[in-house]
């Protein structure tokens, strides 16, 4: 399978994450791309290519213009004021404070474009996003024009993104892009099925309100786990997209017993509604030793979810998201791409 890559996505280096109280050294950090890539390379998955330039035009078509020009111009704003640290928003509109009005300070727009404190702004994060969603790109462009799967080894993840949010340490939503210029390309309808620990957000808000993208997740109830306020089984979809979401949340604690069952389930309603592509938003954090996750997979289950994802038989992206045990992470997303191969 060939996995496309750019050492772009290593000029995010964030410093700062709020955790427990306390400001820790981000989990999601640029040795997960390096500890990928060897792993690709050692067990010989096939050729690594650097991504196509697309610009902004293929992320505006699920972004907003204001949010995008927000992320470009923060770093440089923050430190335009002298601040000393990475710029990390503090302040939300809420449920009782809404906020009709964008501010125009720094502090409170970080709060209207940001939806969680784990994921500062600083150096470097703008290109890196800009050239994850090149990798995306690339990738499912591949699998369009060829008809052969590929691997997309973006990073900053993406699945947490919304319209004009970032958060979850995610900035553009990688795989809704890829989705979307699936669509502009002419298919009709893309499944993209997330089996990240975390509840994709931000895919299923880009799209909840239609029919030609399916989005299934697969993740930790939010009654226990981030994002918390998202990924309910209730959760199915508006007017055209009424269906259209399906949400497989799941107790803290579970193992591929009880996923690999909403798995099945998934990919049987990914068959029933018609797709003609998959995209796979692959966070590898469901592993058993993932620092931030709950979940109870092995490194063969993760071989085992391959054989599966490759009988579903359909032209298949994957879009690297989660992920944080650094040791496993390369074994891990290898050994799915290697069992989707072997089918
Ligand atoms: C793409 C993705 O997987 N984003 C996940 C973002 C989760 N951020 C919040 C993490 C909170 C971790 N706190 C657990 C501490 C255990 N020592
Ligand atoms: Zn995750």
């Amino acid at each position: 399978m060939l996995t496309f890559h750019s050492d772009a996505t290593l000029r995010r280096r964030a410093l700062t994450e709020l955790d427990g109280g306390q400001l820790v050294t981000p989990y999601e950090c640029p040795e997960r791309v390096e500890l990928v890539l060897k792993h690709v390379q050692s067990r010989k998955l096939g050729e690594v290519r650097e991504p196509e330039a697309f610009g902004l035009e293929p992320v505006l078509a699920v972004h907003d213009r204001d949010y995008v020009e927000f992320l470009k111009s923060c770093w440089d704003e923050w430190q335009a004021l002298g601040r000393e640290g990475e710029a990390i928003a503090w302040i939300w509109p809420t449920r009782t404070m809404p906020g009709r009005v964008i501010p125009e300070c720094i502090d409170g727009r970080l709060g209207h474009y940001s939806l969680s404190a784990d994921t500062s702004i600083c150096e470097g994060t703008f290109e890196a996003a800009e050239a994850s969603k090149d990798i995306a790109l690339s990738a499912v462009k591949h699998t369009l024009t060829n008809g052969e799967p590929s691997f997309g080894l973006c990073r900053p993840p993406g699945h947490h993104a919304a319209t004009d949010q970032f958060g979850g340490y995610c900035f553009f939503n990688n795989a809704a892009i890829a989705a979307q210029y699936a669509l502009d390309q002419g298919r009709r309808r893309v499944a993209v099925l997330d089996v990240d620990f975390h509840h994709g957000n931000g895919t299923q808000q880009i799209f909840y309100e239609r029919d030609d993208v399916l989005f299934v997740s697969l993740h930790g109830d939010p009654k226990q786990c981030f994002p918390y306020y998202l990924g309910h089984a209730d959760e199915s979809g508006m007017g055209a997209g009424m269906g259209f979401n399906i949400n497989y949340p799941m107790a803290p604690g579970s193992g591929f017993d009880v996923w690999s069952r909403a798995l099945d389930d998934a990919l049987e309603k990914i068959r029933e509604l018609g797709c003609e592509l998959l995209i796979v938003s692959l966070g590898v954090d469901a592993f058993e030793n993932d620092p931030i996750s709950e979940f109870k997979l092995t490194s063969d289950d993760f071989s085992e979810l391959g054989r599966r994802l490759g009988h579903a038989g359909l032209p298949t992206t994957f879009l690297m998201e989660g992920g944080y045990a650094v040791e496993e992470i390369g074994i891990n997303v290898v050994n799915v791409l290697s069992g989707f191969d072997s089918v």
